[in-house]
């Protein structure tokens, strides 16, 4: 079949091409052996393992990176699923944005008070945590002391697209003896275009026309992906290619494999999911807006149709990170705030228990 062409020449990667063409991050191999080592030792124990990936991934404009294109994802929809996820007795590798939100420790952090806050000093002189904080940090502690001692959660970081994507193949190769135990938890924003190897520049693109033949040394090198013209910078992107395709039919073609659709127009998002998940034929997409995803998202899956999970107007949470009654939207101090979470992982778990039922 004659491959299509792109603007700049050249034919779009495939999946295969894709591996060849952009080196290994030097993190794979520790990824690798840490991964094949919880995968086994939930394996031998028959417990389920769930993949969660989670916050956003960047494309670097050049290798000796200073700028680069950011995907949004703060990161909260993965580490929250993942806390639902080990409560129901999965094991959990966390496949995230370095820095990003983190399962049990999202509660302290990037929420509108500094850690320092939940601290105090006691009469004695001792650093306590603030009696007002002690119920809440408690069952927090509780639950993560419980994951640790089960060796229940693998924290596993990347920070660019070619690095999710290569630890994305390795981990799948991994979980696949797991078969239907396994599961895919696609929570992660992932960029749908980015520079490839061959057209990246080495150093800091310069914006100063007086010094933009810096990067342009090598006369028969491909063209750079990122370029001074003039006094703009032209970025000519390739497309990622689809990868929830070759893990869907080649890497994971057992597990159980949810998505996430995210959109910002309302009228596209169940047009968009149904698409997704005919094109992909994987289990389950999850749709979601960028304004409502913390309150509303729509399952779409071949085995039940459409079904929206809503929280409750009255228990939505305004900041899921915020522990203080008081910064809570629409729900009073007594009535606790639920995470759209806590609806969405237990119905994914059902979803997959009659799949491995089925198989
Ligand atoms: C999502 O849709 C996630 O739910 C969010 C979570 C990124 C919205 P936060 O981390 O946000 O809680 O701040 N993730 C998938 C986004 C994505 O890249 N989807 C692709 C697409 O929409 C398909 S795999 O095309």
């Amino acid at each position: 079949m004659a491959s299509q062409e792109q603007p700049n020449g050249a034919a779009p990667t495939s999946e295969t091409d894709y591996f060849a063409g952009n080196p290994e991050p030097a993190s794979l191999d520790q990824t690798t052996s840490l991964a094949r080592d919880f995968i086994n030792y939930h394996a031998a124990n028959k417990r389920r393992v769930a993949l969660v990936t989670s916050g956003g991934t960047t494309v670097p404009l050049e290798n000796q990176t200073v700028r680069f294109i950011d995907n949004f994802s703060a990161g909260t929809r993965g580490a929250t699923s993942a806390e639902y996820f080990l409560e129901s007795d999965y094991a959990v590798i966390f496949l995230h944005r370095q820095f990003s939100l983190l399962p049990y420790s999202r509660h302290y952090s990037h929420s509108t008070n500094c850690f320092l806050d939940f601290m105090t000093t006691s009469p004695s002189g001792e650093v306590v945590v603030d009696a007002s904080y002690q119920a809440q940090m408690s069952a927090v502690l509780q639950r993560y002391e419980k994951a640790k001692r089960e060796n229940a959660l693998l924290l596993l970081p990347f920070t660019t697209v070619n690095e999710y994507l290569w630890d994305l193949r390795a981990l799948a190769t991994l979980m696949r003896p797991l078969g239907a135990d396994g599961l895919f938890y696609l929570a992660a924003a992932v960029s749908d275009f980015f520079v490839p190897a061959q057209r990246m520049v080495e150093h800091k693109i310069q914006s100063s026309e007086d010094f933009t033949h810096a990067n342009g040394g090598d006369p028969g090198a491909a063209k750079p992906a990122a370029q001074m013209d003039g006094k703009s910078l032209v970025i000519d992107l390739d497309p990622v290619p689809k990868f929830l395709k070759t893990l869907v039919d080649a890497w994971a073609p057992r597990s159980m494999i949810v998505s996430f659709k995210l959109e910002t127009d309302p009228a596209l998002l169940a047009e968009k999911a149904h698409y997704a998940l005919k094109k992909y034929a994987h289990h389950l997409v999850i749709g979601n807006l960028l304004n409502t995803r913390k309150y509303e998202v729509l399952f779409v899956s071949a085995a039940g149709g459409e079904k929206w999970i809503r929280v409750p107007a009255g228990r939505r949470a305004k900041s899921v990170t915020s522990p203080r009654p008081e910064d809570q939207d629409g729900a009073s101090s007594r009535e606790t705030p639920v995470e759209i979470e806590s609806l969405i992982v237990p119905e994914v778990a059902k979803m997959h228990s009659e799949l491995i039922a089925k198989s």
